[in-house]
């Protein structure tokens, strides 16, 4: 009879058999239902990092689930070499749900953005008459767009880029939250296409932006002729407390990037979404994937959508946003670890009173997963803390309870 696996012999198999490109925190889980997460020795946790706010709907939702099953068990993959009978309605939902004129679909983050950023650029050469080869996409510094190698090209993490050059060229970048180096960019480069911005920086440690910065950087965009790139990757679908973050300041993007959530964490589901001024630059064989746009991805999407308007997630994660960073913030003073807690809706983080080369967060995580609560340091001494949007208001006091505890007894 074979003892039943332990967690370290997962762990040993995944030290053994597979490529060291992450460090996870000392856990395997076996199960996820709603906001909570169990191990393989069956201890529950509340999930507060939402795999990085792809499971806004909470884990295993069975709106999702049912979608995912029944789609499965119909037809999986057309490739867009054919039509099939479910892609149309989704692109019909997906340009109502968000006011687009057309949608282009992918499949993860990464994809997504370099979608945004051949498609800006293409429109820059055709539309705007930037000579073609000299268009420049302005960035932010400490941005994080994914790990493809255009996309590291414009990365000032060294993690993130070292040894992986040559570099693709045609970014500029600006300090992020900084209206004038946003201007001087533009005033003193003459082919500017676009600018590519996270509406609230994440993997950087959840910097929120000062009100009006959007608005502001879309006025430039517009005075200049340049398209406003919102990479809603992980500040979308609800997770900021509006449906988009750019909502919070009624901005409508160019060019507006969507992916995790957009599925619920069920399948990987990305998008670009633009208006057909902008979207009819690409023609037929100008861009593609094997599985953008599939049948899985397509009912998945539509499903996990219609959980976040029927559930109101946006409105719970404003409302519980609020609560967690007053009660926080209120701790903070009596604690010598936090120093800080911002962010917007439910993605916040804490800054810990410590080096960033310190394993002080770190240790606090470990801790934290002790009392029954998963999250993870993004950046030295900073803590993401982004639980599933479905959380209710008993079990966040429950979870600050938890995060107030393992910090008294740190
Ligand atoms: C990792 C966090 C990082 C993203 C934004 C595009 C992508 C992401 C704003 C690419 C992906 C993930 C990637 C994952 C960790 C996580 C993350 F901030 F969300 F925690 F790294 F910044 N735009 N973010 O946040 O999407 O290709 O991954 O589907 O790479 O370690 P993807």
């Amino acid at each position: 009879m074979t003892t039943a696996m332990q967690a370290a012999d997962f762990i040993a198999l995944e030290d053994k058999h597979g490529a060291h490109n992450y460090h996870p925190l000392p856990v395997v889980l076996a199960k996820g239902e709603g906001v909570f997460v169990w191990d393989v020795a069956g201890k529950k946790y509340y999930d507060f990092l939402s795999a990085y706010s792809a499971v806004n709907q909470g884990h295993c939702h069975p709106k999702i689930v049912q979608a995912l099953t029944a789609q499965a068990k119909t037809l999986t993959l057309t490739s867009r070499a054919f039509y099939n009978d479910i892609l149309g309605r989704y692109e019909a939902y997906m340009t109502n749900y968000f006011g687009f004129d057309k949608i282009l679909p992918m499949n993860t983050g990464a994809e997504a953005v370099e979608t945004a950023i051949k498609l800006t650029r293409k429109w820059a050469y055709e539309k705007k008459g930037i000579p073609e080869n000299e268009a420049q996409i302005i960035v932010c510094e400490n941005n994080f767009h994914g790990r493809t190698t255009t996309v590291i090209s414009f990365s000032n993490d060294p993690d993130a880029r070292k040894n992986f050059g040559p570099y693709t060229p045609g970014f500029i970048k600006v300090a992020y939250n900084d209206i004038d180096a946003l201007k001087a960019a533009f005033d003193n480069n003459a082919n500017i296409a676009g600018f590519l911005v996270e509406p609230i920086q994440g993997e950087a440690g959840v910097f929120v932006p000062d009100d009006n910065y959007l608005s502001q950087a879309k006025a430039l965009c517009e005075a200049n002729d340049a398209l406003f790139i919102a990479d809603e990757v992980q500040t979308g679908i609800a997770r900021t407390g509006r449906l988009l973050a750019v909502d919070h300041e009624n901005i409508k993007p160019d060019v507006l990037i969507l992916g995790k959530a957009l599925s619920g964490g069920a399948y990987p589901v990305s998008a670009v979404l633009a208006n057909d001024a902008i979207m009819m630059v690409i023609k037929p064989g100008q861009h593609g994937s094997t599985f953008g746009g599939n049948p899985m991805a397509a009912a998945v999407a539509m499903a996990a959508l219609d959980v976040v308007k029927d559930e109101k997630l946006a409105e719970n994660a404003q409302y519980l946003g609020e609560l967690f960073r007053k009660e926080i913030a209120a701790f903070t003073a009596s604690n010598k670890w936090v120093k800080e807690v911002r962010g917007k809706g439910l993605l916040n983080a804490i800054l810990i009173n410590d080096t960033e080369d310190s394993t002080t967060a770190w240790d606090i995580c470990l801790k934290l997963r002790d009392n029954g609560l998963l999250a993870k340091p993004t950046h030295g001494n900073i803590i993401r803390f982004a639980p599933p949007l479905v959380i209710n208001e008993a079990q966040l006091k429950d979870c600050i309870a938890i995060i107030k505890k393992t910090l008294e007894e740190f």
